[in-house]
């Protein structure tokens, strides 16, 4: 097949936190023209998509994206040329949730968190979304802090009750992470565990793999391959990291692993669009600017997955199934080190773009439109 078919279906969704200024526990280095709302945080989301071509939805995270009327902030998405994408919540800001949400050992707190996931799906219906994100920061510092087993337990029943209040064509999807802000012991920390919660749940509940929330060293396209296998894989939260979750660009601190995953995903048929996975931005932008930090992202994801819809699928199975271990690697490694970004430039001119995402963003004088016009207001961040 023309993969120059596949690579114009492929959409890839940025964050609307990616936009607005973070830093680490150290310090924040606020940025000038950053959004002081959602509506700005769309707008900037908007260029990313207007000089990719390929990136048409915008997550939102709540409170940060709190407004009074969700169908506007969705018809405002509309008319800027774009749409809202999952809904992530977030029980990890509010001091309620200092032992945990969903697993907490108070009954009082789990109904606030499981209240917010709740709300969280209201906003879907009024958003049009089709994805909830779940994350939970939940876990233990210490041994013997609480019951590892009952937290289980409750976690089991939040997501259920948060299941079934789902409708038509809305899906939960659950992120896990391995450590922090727990250092002991995370109640979400791997894709077993979150993959046990969703197989209980039904099929609308599937996992959400964020590369940034494994051990080093962890082989990510393993379980991405077994995840696609099992119907499990509900889409990325993308970025990489050289530590543990740096929320750098995503294909920035290993671009071949990057490639080794949209491998996967290509051969477990993750790329058409039926299957479901979507594949999400989740990143900081700390010291360089957000909106070209986005289209980088953007652009980094294309070249990995137009590397791996080159690999050479009939050659490798040959290798593969004659045991040529050395002929079968070096077909990988032959679409790994093919040049793709020609392609996706006359890719991108064919359909109206600038063949140069990154210089036509920059010629386009938006950032210094809203430097000059976005002043006064608070800027938006983690916890705005
Ligand atoms: C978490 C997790 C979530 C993201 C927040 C901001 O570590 O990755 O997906 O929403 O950070
Ligand atoms: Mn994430």
């Amino acid at each position: 097949m023309d993969i120059t078919v596949q690579l114009r279906a492929q959409r890839i969704e940025t964050p609307s936190w990616a936009y607005g200024n973070s830093g680490t526990r150290f310090k924040v280095f606020a940025q000038p023209g950053v959004p002081r709302d959602p509506y700005e945080k769309l707008a900037d989301a908007a260029q990313v998509h207007r000089y990719t071509g390929i990136a048409p939805t915008v997550a939102l995270h709540i409170p940060w994206d709190r407004v009074d009327d969700y169908a506007g902030l969705a018809r405002h998405a509309r008319e800027l040329g774009v749409g809202i994408g999952a809904i992530n919540s977030n029980v990890f800001q509010d001091d309620d949730y200092k032992l945990g949400s969903v697993t907490h050992p108070d009954a009082r707190v789990r109904r606030k968190a499981t209240d917010h996931l709740l709300e969280c799906v209201d906003i879907m219906d009024a958003t049009g979304s089709g994805t909830l994100k779940l994350w939970f920061s939940d876990g233990l510092n210490y041994p013997g802090q609480d019951d590892i087993r009952a937290r289980q337990d409750r976690l089991a029943e939040a997501l259920s009750e948060v299941y079934g209040r789902l409708g038509e064509g809305q899906r939960l999807l659950l992120e896990y992470k391995l450590f922090e802000p727990a250092f002991y012991a995370t109640d979400v920390p791997d894709w077993g565990t979150a993959y046990a919660h969703c197989l209980r749940l039904g099929d609308r509940a599937q996992v959400v793999v964020d590369t940034g929330h494994h051990a080093p060293g962890t082989n990510i396209e393993f379980i991405v391959a077994f995840l696609l296998r099992e119907g499990k894989l509900g889409g990325f939260d993308f970025n990489s990291r050289f530590y543990a979750d740096d929320d750098l660009m995503v294909g920035a601190a290993d671009p071949f692993q990057l490639f080794r995953i949209m491998c996967e995903v290509v051969r477990g048929g993750g790329l058409d669009p039926r299957s479901g996975v979507a594949f999400m931005l989740d990143q900081c932008h700390n010291i360089e600017p957000k909106i070209p930090g986005q289209i980088r992202s953007v652009m980094n994801v294309q070249e990995a997955t137009a590397k791996a819809l080159l690999v050479d699928r009939a050659a490798l199975a040959v290798a593969q199934s004659s045991g040529d271990v050395l002929g079968a690697n070096a077909v990988l490694m032959d679409a790994y080190n093919t040049d793709v970004r020609p392609l996706l430039a006359s890719l991108r001119e064919e359909t109206g773009l600038d063949p140069d995402p990154m210089a036509a963003y920059a010629r386009s004088g938006y950032f210094e439109t809203i430097a000059a016009e976005r002043v006064g207001g608070a800027q938006a961040g983690w916890g705005a």
